[in-house]
């Protein structure tokens, strides 16, 4: 069959068993999966054959933060109307059946969708990548809000089905704890690009008992035993942990990481056989490996038992082809991320593993030894250190490349963090600013702009080649374009509008300016300093009822890790002072605050899209690179931020005149908090104690709770491990209301406005994932393209 609408007939009526007409748009969207499937199957396998044979990159990442895939694929195979006509002849919407797709949420957030991004660019520039995780079956737990306050629902993300993985049964492996083994089934996720036949691919592992049943066990006494068994085996793979900053050292953790990261070595040391042979020691000539922070680090350890033990290589081999296999990207530089784990965990659950650690710490200290370190440095710098082992220390040691993800972030890691190994390894260090893809990040999420674009560049080139957008700057000064753009933006804000009153049942609207702080909620992104910019406006329109100021809708999307406390504090507290806001008839709409439920990748391209303003306010250091600030770039809002991460490069591509900029910097920090004294700004600057002060004397409710009390005690008082107001939230309140206050000013100028945005779209080319991918395949990499045709 050729035709779409007939192939998608038949894939309807076998998926639904009953006719098109009467199937929901959840068939239909299976149904149109099946197709495309169908329509990519071969190339796919070809791509696969083409990759195995040459050298190929691994990305290695516990999280791969998906999202919706059926519109980056229809695009992708440039079947968007083909598939609009098709669903339309059954009397079916393209948009509904697109909006009934689950996310899949295998991430927690920058580090998760960073890994997604890449696997788009590596497909669209024919690179040989190909991405290595675990198959969930709980992604990111689902949020609700229950009187303010955060619930959290299990994302059973593919209980219905899910046809974009493809179950590889013949391609199992088993993996080997010391009290458990268990078989790794891989289902493959057939990663399109833009504009090429070549489909990469993104593994993830399920875990399952060697037997699906053990026979005597269920037919004796020790029938339970067995079932508990086998849910031990199942749970491996359950949930994707939910914190993203605080470590925690679960066993179930870590036995997840080295699940996956030995399936996934398992499988390429057999390819790298069937192609090139016994000899191992030739195995970094073919295959270098990614790990996306410390999280597959276990990686290093297994790769040496599976050289040493299973193929006979001395440690010197061994040693040799790991030290070029590795590179190591450090997404953080809070100390409280940073993995350990427990040596008698280890010793537990996979012994010869924890030997070979033990031996690479061996031969670390006495290499350190001989070089004339001095012990107290080796001491720190060793991957075992009191009890512990040091998953970053490993990386570093072991890893021929170590990079930070934004030019700030890198300098902090050379200066600070790492900066014993830079010292050693200089040369190991090189900086990866982050991007995102320009496919789903506006082409996609953005139809109206993205023609636009299209139209006056001349061609789609920009798709794929995003600093072709420099070459149409200079229509700043064509009003008629600047009018345009204002319009897209306010058609975006009027869908917008519309899809919030379905979700939240709140009326917004689209000529106020959209205010947007998306992102994990965690007291260093200072989602608290915005909230109390928010009171103190409030205020500010209650003591003048007649202030004819620019109308803001302030949007909030956001998760607090379940266990963080105070985190979901600042989610309770922005919920409320939404209810007073929202609730007071004086106000109306000069002032609207929205809270967006269950906050993730596809409400985001909803969001984004709308956006006037982009919040990317964390304390400077603090932020390593962020993503969602370059997402918004390209879509036309302005940052108004901090000197942070990769806001310092956005506002170096755009200039200071065209982004709000505000605040302590970096290098002005610590002598800053040598004499900080928050009490004394709470006392002192206009507005803040009224503000803080509704926190805890009745305008605002905690539901008895007390967690606004110590919201203030974080702000005010040192509990004596730390200082008061870490994140410096007072220190920087003063300079942040001047510069909001100034941005809404200035939003009054139409025209002027619009040309800041049009020099934030037109200068976002570096920012696309594509510069990035680039970067690192020719600096760390060492890839060549390999198109299939
Ligand atoms: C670690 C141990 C145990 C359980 C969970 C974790 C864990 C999981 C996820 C630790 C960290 C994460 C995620 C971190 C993350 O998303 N970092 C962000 O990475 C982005 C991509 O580089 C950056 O843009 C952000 O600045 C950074 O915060």
């Amino acid at each position: 069959m050729t035709n779409l609408t007939e192939r998608l007939g038949a894939q309807v009526r076998t998926v639904a068993g009953r006719t098109p007409e009467n199937s929901t748009d959840y068939e239909f969207w299976t149904g149109l999966s099946a197709a495309l499937i169908e329509q990519i199957a071969d190339r796919w396998e070809k791509t696969t054959q083409a990759y195995a044979a040459g050298r190929q990159q691994h990305y290695f990442s516990a999280e791969f933060l998906m999202g919706r895939a059926m519109l980056n694929n229809l695009t992708n195979l440039g079947m968007v109307d083909e598939a609009k006509k098709a669903v339309s002849a059954f009397g079916k919407n393209l948009t509904d059946v697109l909006e009934s797709e689950h996310d899949a949420a295998l991430g927690n957030g920058g580090l998760g969708r960073l890994a997604a991004c890449f696997l788009d660019s590596c497909a669209t520039q024919d690179l040989p990548v190909t991405g290595y995780g675990i198959l969930y079956r709980y992604g990111l737990f689902k949020q609700s809000f229950s009187n303010g306050f955060q619930c959290e629902h299990p994302d059973p993300w593919m209980e219905e089905g899910y046809p974009f993985v493809i179950r590889r049964e013949e391609q199992q492996r088993i993996v080997q704890f010391d009290d458990l083994t268990v078989r790794a089934i891989p289902y493959d996720m057939p990663i399109t690009g833009y504009g090429t036949d070549n489909v990469g691919t993104l593994r993830l592992w399920k875990s399952e008992p060697m037997e699906e049943f053990d026979y005597d066990a269920f037919n004796s006494q020790r029938f339970t035993d067995a079932i508990v068994e086998r849910e031990r085996v199942n749970d491996l793979c359950r949930v994707l942990y939910p914190n993203d900053t605080t470590y925690e050292g679960k066993v179930l953790r870590v036995r997840q990481q080295y699940f996956f990261v030995s399936a996934s070595l398992q499988s390429m040391v057999d390819n790298f056989i069937a192609h090139h042979g016994e000899d191992l020691t030739e195995f970094a000539a073919y295959n270098s490996i990614q790990l996306n922070d410390t999280h597959p680090v276990l990686a290093i350890p297994e790769l040496m038992r599976i050289l040493l033990d299973e193929h006979d290589l001395s440690w010197e081999d061994a040693w040799n082809v790991v030290t070029n296999t590795f590179a190591y990207t450090n997404h953080t530089v809070l100390a409280e991320a940073l993995e350990t784990w427990e040596y008698s965990i280890f010793d537990k659950i996979f012994s010869r593993v924890l030997e070979i650690i033990k031996e690479i710490d061996r031969r670390f200290r006495l290499e350190l030894a001989e070089e004339g370190f001095d012990q107290g440095k080796i001491d720190y710098m060793a991957p075992i250190q009191s009890g512990r082992i040091h998953m970053a220390w490993t990386a570093c040691y072991a890893a021929y490349s170590i990079n930070g993800v934004a030019a700030l972030h890198t300098e902090i890691i050379k200066h600070d963090t790492l900066h014993d190994w830079y010292e050693i390894w200089p040369e190991k260090f090189n900086n990866k600013t982050n991007g995102v893809t320009p496919r789903r990040w506006l082409q996609q999420c953005n139809p109206r702009l993205a023609k636009l674009l299209t139209r006056l560049v001349g061609s789609d080139a920009w798709v794929t080649d995003l600093d072709q957008l420099k070459t149409i700057e200079s229509y700043v000064s064509d009003d008629s374009v600047m009018q345009e753009l204002l319009e897209i933006k306010h058609a975006n804000k009027i869908d917008f509008a519309a899809w919030i009153k379905d979700r939240e049942g709140i009326d917004i609207s689209p000529d106020a300016i959209f205010d947007v702080q998306i992102k994990r909620l965690h007291e260093y992104k200072r989602q608290l300093m915005n909230a109390l910019y928010l009171l103190d406006l409030y205020f500010r329109i209650k003591d003048n009822p007649n202030w004819d100021l620019t109308p803001r809708v302030a949007i909030f999307g956001a998760k607090a890790a379940p266990g963080y406390v105070r985190a979901k504090a600042i989610i309770k507290l922005i919920n409320e002072i939404a209810r007073l806001v929202n609730n007071d008839d004086e106000v109306g709409d000069k002032l609207k605050v929205v809270f967006v439920e269950n906050y993730n990748v596809s409400p985001a391209e909803h969001i984004i899209p709308a956006a006037d303003i982009s919040e990317q306010i964390s304390t400077a250091g603090k932020e390593a690179s962020g993503t969602g600030n370059m997402k918004f770039m390209m879509n036309g809002a302005l940052t108004l931020g901090t000197l942070d991460g990769a806001n310092v490069e956005i506002v170096e591509a755009v200039g200071h005149d065209n982004a709000y900029i505000f605040g302590a910097k970096v290098e002005e920090l610590p002598a800053l908090r040598e004499n900080y004294d928050p009490r004394y700004l709470y006392e002192t600057v206009p507005g803040l104690k009224r503000t803080l002060d509704a926190l805890t004397d009745g305008t605002l409710d905690d539901g008895n709770t007390g967690m606004f009390h110590d919201l203030i005690r974080s702000l005010l008082e040192s509990p004596g491990y730390e200082p008061a107001d870490l994140y410096y939230v007072l220190g920087d309140f003063d300079a942040y209301r001047t510069a909001r206050d100034q941005m809404a000013e200035d939003y009054r100028d139409q025209l002027a406005w619009a040309r800041m945005c049009w020099i934030n779209i037109t200068n976002s080319g570096r920012f696309s994932s594509d510069r990035t991918i680039a970067d690192y395949s020719r600096d760390v990499w060492k890839l060549d393209a390999t198109p299939i045709s």
